[in-house]
């Protein structure tokens, strides 16, 4: 059996796609192998995340630095790994997880723990020679199958856009095609109608949200469903069955005393349900996320099957990517796909046993960035690698989502692997 020995970790503070501070770190094996990685942070965060750890200290960066994460890779994980020989990447996290101590992971910092995570699957990757996301697959006792469809952030509102929407994100899914290369160039197509379509609406030039979106000022949350949908049909694709939409509502963070707060009348949570089913019926959305808050546990099974047969229910905010809460909405029908986001949970391990949760339930497995991201690119392996049915990386127009895109393009030459059906 090929084991792993530690020589060192080491991180270093980096910026993020929104200039704010970030973990990068290496580690090396005593073999010479070495492997580095960073990690991405999210604005619109669930409750039950993993925490992060910042700074605090409001004279840099605003109390978002990272130097304690850092100090603590530099120290408590490399002093307690140093010297250690591990079997496999479940061994290595859960030291990781014993050196921290907490369930959330809140004393070292789900950051520190995630970059040596990260690390760690990479150097192990080279010492084994093999491709990231063939050691991806391996670590999840998967074959290589297929490569994840595409869902491409074209609108932005919410916590990405200063709130001047409420819905977060309306998504291309480009469902026709038949492979990666020919779904970019469709969603830069309607990436670049849209943007046409939104000067002339609404005189704005190409001003872009936290993940490369437009982000005009929409009229209401309809409206921005509506352009998507104008865009598409100006670009020349057939609406529906050859370019679809997906929406993030990320209704959690206008939810407020029980009410959802979209624009016009306050909604309740039923109110919510059939807003969303008139969207599903009249745009051709394959995928609603988090289309009722975090907490909402009683109407979600209400939502999924209102939605069945048309529409994923797809938890992001809602499920954290914890197994926990995965178990919890399968016994109760809450939803039908797993948002996947392994910073939420902290460690490699962690994603891989909430990613075979939902596998199992039958879910749709959904591999996604946050919206504030490195140049790193192992996202794009780890899609592949774990068999997910789609990727969520943000807009074509920045590189921290480019370098994913790419990896995937890269990956698609060397495996000629089909898209996930
Ligand atoms: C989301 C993500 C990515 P954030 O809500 O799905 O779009 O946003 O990383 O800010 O949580
Ligand atoms: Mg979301």
């Amino acid at each position: 059996m090929n084991t792993f020995a530690i020589d060192r970790l080491h991180a270093r503070e980096i910026l993020d796609s929104r200039g704010r501070p970030t973990v990068w770190a290496e580690c090396r094996l005593a073999s010479g192998a070495r492997g580095a990685a960073s990690v991405p942070s999210g604005a619109s965060t669930g409750r039950a995340e993993a925490c992060e750890l910042r700074d605090g200290e409001p004279s840099r960066y605003r109390g978002l630095g990272c130097r304690r994460a850092v100090a603590n890779v530099n120290t408590v994980l490399h002093d307690g790994v140093r010297g250690r020989t591990f079997a496999t990447q479940a061994e290595f996290d859960g030291v990781l997880q014993l050196l921290d101590g907490t369930p959330n992971l809140g004393r070292l910092g789900a950051n520190a723990v995630l970059a040596a995570s990260l690390a760690f699957a990479r150097a192990v990757a080279a010492q084994r020679g093999v491709p990231l996301y063939r050691h991806f697959a391996d670590l999840a006792g998967l074959p290589l199958r297929t490569l994840p469809r595409l869902t491409v952030n074209l609108f932005s509102g919410g916590k990405h856009a200063g709130e001047q929407a409420a819905l977060q994100d309306v998504l291309l899914a480009p469902v026709a095609v038949q492979n990666t290369d020919e779904g970019l160039a469709a969603v830069v197509a309607v990436y670049q109608c849209a943007a046409d379509l939104i000067l002339r609406k609404y005189g704005q030039r190409l001003l872009r949200a936290d993940e490369g979106g437009l982000a005009p000022d929409f009229p209401n949350a309809e409206a921005m469903l509506a352009d998507a949908v104008e865009a598409i049909a100006a670009a020349g694709y057939k609406v529906g069955t050859g370019m679809a939409l997906a929406v993030d509502v990320a209704s959690s963070h206008f939810q407020r005393d029980g009410l959802y707060h979209l624009g016009g009348k306050p909604l309740t949570s039923a109110g919510m349900i059939d807003q969303i089913a008139d969207w599903v019926r009249r745009y051709p959305l394959v995928s609603v996320e988090d289309g009722l808050a975090e907490e909402d546990w009683a109407n979600w099974p209400a939502l999924r099957t209102r939605l069945a047969g048309h529409s994923l229910t797809l938890g992001d905010d809602f499920l954290c990517t914890q197994p926990e809460r995965i178990r919890r909405a399968i016994a109760a029908g809450a939803a039908n796909a797993l948002l996947l986001k392994v910073n939420q949970v902290g460690t490699l391990t962690g994603a891989a046993q909430a990613a075979a949760l939902a596998r199992e339930a039958g879910w749709k497995v959904v591999v996604s960035a946050r919206s504030g991201e490195t140049e790193d690119d192992w996202l794009a392996d780890l899609a592949v690698g774990w068999g997910a049915d789609f990727i969520k990386v943000g807009s074509i127009t920045q590189s921290e989502r480019l370098a994913k895109y790419n990896r995937l393009l890269a990956i698609e030459a060397e495996t000629a692997l089909p898209l996930a059906g």
